[in-house]
């Protein structure tokens, strides 16, 4: 049979069998020690018994979007649209966590949107301000309420599968429930004493959206987004700002880090590029190195 994991809790996968899930959902296990299966993956599993099988094989997939260190990868979704990535004013916005997540859809070739959540707290508005320079660079960024309104995010999320990713805490289970009410997706609160979420969600989650077309994958809050499986090539091209000043810069292999007449070290001095993001960049290239 084939199916579509919905769930992955450890070694643990709740399937979805057949198309669009009607056969119901089966507990698999996979044979042997192969792990590696992601939420959003399509599998073929064999059925044990009523309610359990085995998962045989993953198809090829469209992309994936994972996180790793020097130790493993952590797999959030596969065969997505696009990813949400949520971000909001409190807990605290850390702004290298936004730039790692939008690295990291680039390189997995997903589209990528900024949802600013909370847009009932005051403390909105200026984080609203810092982000716009994201628009230009081609990121849509839509600003919501889980608690007010929330339809901006509903249109775009209409007929297409989407992950929503970023900190613990921004609201992402929030909006799940807002957008998919029979989800009943556990949120928590902030820890004030932090200024960061508690990880309440510890497992990603894939819902139907209750048109019928369309899904959303709830995924854990992260603190920090590996990205140790860059290599330099797919690292330049994964900044929009510094893709487009291809071939500008006076040797044809600058890495942009102090390299003389560098078009992308030119366009930081003038403030055309974020000088957030260019740090960002060198600290991942240092990485690589
Ligand atoms: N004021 C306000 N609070 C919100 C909004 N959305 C979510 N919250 C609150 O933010 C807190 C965290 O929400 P969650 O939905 O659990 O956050 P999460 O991103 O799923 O967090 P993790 O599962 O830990 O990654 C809860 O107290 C929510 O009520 C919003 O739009 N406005
Ligand atoms: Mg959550
Ligand atoms: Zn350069």
């Amino acid at each position: 049979m084939r199916g579509t994991v919905v769930a992955v809790h450890g070694h643990h996968f709740l399937v979805e069998g057949g198309e669009g899930g009607h056969c119901g959902i089966v507990e698999c296990v996979t044979r042997g020690k192969k792990g590696g299966v992601a939420c959003g993956d399509n599998v073929k599993f064999a059925s044990t018994s009523a309610g359990r099988g085995v998962i045989e094989s993953i198809a090829a997939r469209r992309n994936l979007l994972y996180r790793s260190d020097e130790f493993r990868s952590k797999l959030l979704a596969a065969n997505v649209d696009q990813a949400a990535i949520i971000v909001a004013a409190v807990p605290a916005f850390h702004e290298e966590l936004l730039i790692r997540c939008l690295v990291a859809c680039e390189v997995a070739d997903i589209p990528a949107l900024i949802v600013l959540n909370k847009a009932d707290l005051p403390e909105t508005e200026a984080l609203a301000r810092g982000l716009a320079p994201y628009i230009d660079l081609g990121y849509p960024l839509l600003q919501v309420s889980a608690r007010e309104e929330v339809a901006a995010l509903a249109q775009r999320l209409a007929g297409h599968t989407t992950v929503l990713v970023g900190a613990s805490g921004v609201g992402k289970s929030t909006l799940l429930n807002r957008l998919v009410p029979d989800a009943n997706a556990t949120t928590g609160e902030i820890s004030l004493a932090l200024d960061a979420g508690k990880h309440t969600t510890t497992h990603a989650r894939l819902f139907r959206l209750p048109s019928g077309a369309g899904a959303l994958i709830d995924s854990p809050g992260m603190q920090e987004f590996g990205l140790k499986h860059l290599d330099q090539a797919s690292l330049m091209a994964a900044f929009p700002e510094i893709r487009s000043r291809h071939g500008q810069c006076r040797f044809y292999n600058c890495r942009h880090l102090k390299e003389p007449g560098c078009a992308v070290l030119e366009a930081a001095k003038t403030g055309s590029i974020l000088a957030s993001r260019l740090k960002v960049y060198h600290g991942l290239l240092a990485g690589i190195r």
